[in-house]
């Protein structure tokens, strides 16, 4: 039977949360499909060891409820994985959303009848609704990937994706553990279970830009503080351009002193979180002079961590800083000290297969008894392609983007009416604290809803010029930054199966300027949207 519902939304985690408390307040009938069996999202899947926010946790909260915040209390400055699930739970709970969410329910099809002017959307496991609204909230970083190499399913050992960790803890002890991926999820394994693992081995083929993190308990002192300022704070991630709280110098770096430099990049480091990356100066992300003189900084910090200079060499980066997110680190580096972890540069020996008994780079077999990777996702346009979402004239997603991804503000794609994406691509989300943006784009998405409804509207959806000139601004919004010369990141895609390199599959421009076009748009009724 096919239930009906004015809302149908997809994912369960920060946004899809908050969506269905939003919808709500418009006296919407909603239901939400979660995929995972239980809520959360990106905090469900990823339970690996030492996951944990790389945004200061009182900066991560929901904003929407003074309530909440005086209610919820954060242990650590940064807190991991399993503290955020249970944040997500007690606001799920508080607000009661779980009677209206379908956890289990890995949606397929989104199909638009343009008889009725509805969509009917229906699940793996066979359930079938129809709705006049859907809100995709499936994430940037969704769909996980495996890499290609020859033979990983030959393993005969325990393989494990860090976004498909098990629910139940993993012994490591006496084992052969071996990771692949250096990235901000590798670098938290790593340096998490290599006390624990027989020997740890990390396949690295690109070392990244890390910064100590700097994680603390939250002192009952902060904890008050923390509270009354909470308006403070989320006005700060307001006027910041990714959201965060870290605001940089106004000045350019080649207008400070060189010694005055060097005692805010120490002062950075030691501030931790994003503070040396988002926190420097204002021309942090355009002039390669200033990018490099951070890069040399840390590269020597590197290097007086780790004992062995050739390992350090290696795990000192060749990019420029600041062109991908920067991993937050506690001992990371030492971790290389260690006497049971040891380093392979794939550069150097890349994969040739993974085999029944371990991983085999050229003429070397690493034997393990465990292969984690954390090769990271089909990013951004992932999730959203995984599903079968199809708009008038029965056109797919998959053709309407086989040139790379096309949108209108990051929330609406042309020919796919009342159909809006809250972290799809196009938005400034990459950059950003995931909630602070999460949230404006919520509330954006059903201010329109609520338009429409007030007028007597039955649909909306983004006009094809609105949408290219949206989507040229985001090429344009990464011209002239460091960002768009490293082209081998998520950032572009540059691991996605749909083969379409070189589009910057986000917007740069800024979260507070994001803001500014979205309250422009609708203060202008919409321009660039057709509403009928
Ligand atoms: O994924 P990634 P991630 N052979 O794509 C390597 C967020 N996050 O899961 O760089 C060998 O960054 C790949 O190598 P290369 C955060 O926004 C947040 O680590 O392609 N290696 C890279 O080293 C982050 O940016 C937190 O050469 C292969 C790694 O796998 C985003 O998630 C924590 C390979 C993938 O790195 C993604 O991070 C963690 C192959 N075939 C993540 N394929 C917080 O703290 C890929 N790699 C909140």
């Amino acid at each position: 039977m096919t239930q009906h519902y004015d809302a149908i939304v997809i994912g369960a985690g920060v946004s899809g949360l908050y969506a269905l408390y939003k919808l709500r307040e418009l006296g919407l009938s909603t239901r939400v499909f979660e995929a995972g069996t239980d809520i959360g999202g990106t905090w469900y899947w990823n339970r690996y060891p030492g996951a944990r926010f790389d945004s200061e946790s009182y900066s991560y909260q929901y904003s929407f409820s003074q309530e909440l915040i005086d209610e919820w209390e954060w242990s650590e400055h940064f807190s991991g994985q399993p503290e955020v699930e249970r944040y997500l739970h007690f606001v799920a709970d508080k607000f009661d959303l779980k009677r209206d969410i379908e956890c289990n329910a890995r949606v397929a099809t989104v199909v638009y009848n343009e008889t009725d002017k509805h969509w009917e959307i229906a699940t793996h496991n066979g359930v079938c609704t129809r709705a006049r609204y859907v809100i995709c909230a499936t994430g940037l970083l969704s769909a996980h990937q495996f890499p290609d190499y020859v033979g990983v399913e030959d393993f005969a050992g325990l393989s494990l994706h860090s976004a498909r960790w098990p629910k139940e803890p993993v012994d490591f002890t006496g084992k052969r553990v071996g990771i692949i991926g250096t990235g901000p999820t590798g670098v938290q394994i790593i340096q998490t279970i290599a006390p624990e693992c027989g020997h740890l081995t990390v396949f690295q083929r690109t070392a990244n830009w890390c910064t100590p993190l700097r994680n603390r308990p939250i002192t009952a002192a902060e904890q008050r503080e923390f509270k009354k300022n909470a308006d403070e704070i989320f006005a700060l991630c307001k006027r910041t351009w990714a959201g965060f709280i870290h605001e940089p110098d106004p000045r350019a770096a080649r207008d400070v002193p060189k010694e005055e430099r060097l005692a805010r990049y120490q002062e950075l480091y030691e501030r931790g979180g994003f503070a040396l990356w988002l926190g420097n100066y204002s021309d942090s992300f355009m002039s390669q002079q200033a990018a490099d003189e951070v890069a040399e900084f840390l590269a020597n910090k590197i290097r007086e961590r780790v004992t062995d200079p050739a390992m350090a060499e290696k795990l000192i980066p060749k990019h420029t800083f600041g062109t991908k997110r920067c991993p937050g680190e506690k001992n990371f580096y030492e971790t290389f000290n260690r006497d049971n972890v040891s380093l392979v540069d794939l550069r150097e020996t890349p994969i040739t297969k993974i085999t029944s008994t371990g991983v085999e780079t050229g003429s070397a077999l690493h034997e393990l008894d465990v292969i984690i990777y954390a090769t990271g996702f089909h990013s951004v346009t992932g999730e959203l392609l995984r599903m079968d979402i199809r708009g008038q004239h029965g056109r797919s997603l998959q053709e309407h983007w086989s040139d790379g991804p096309r949108t209108n503000l990051g929330v609406q794609f042309s020919g796919f009416p009342n159909l809006w994406a809250i972290m799809g691509p196009h938005n400034p989300a990459v950059f950003c604290n995931i909630t602070r943006c999460a949230e404006s784009n919520v509330e954006w998405i059903v201010d329109c809803i609520r338009y429409m409804r007030e007028h007597g509207f039955e649909t909306m959806t983004s006009t094809a010029e609105a949408e290219d000139a949206w989507t040229r601004r985001c090429y344009d919004s990464a011209q002239g930054l460091l960002i768009n010369e490293m082209q081998d990141s998520w950032f572009f895609g540059s691991t996605n199966p749909e083969n379409v390199r070189g589009r910057f599959l986000l917007f740069a421009g800024g979260v507070p300027l994001y803001r500014e076009i979205f309250a422009d748009v609708a203060a202008k009724g919409y321009e660039g949207f057709e509403l009928r």
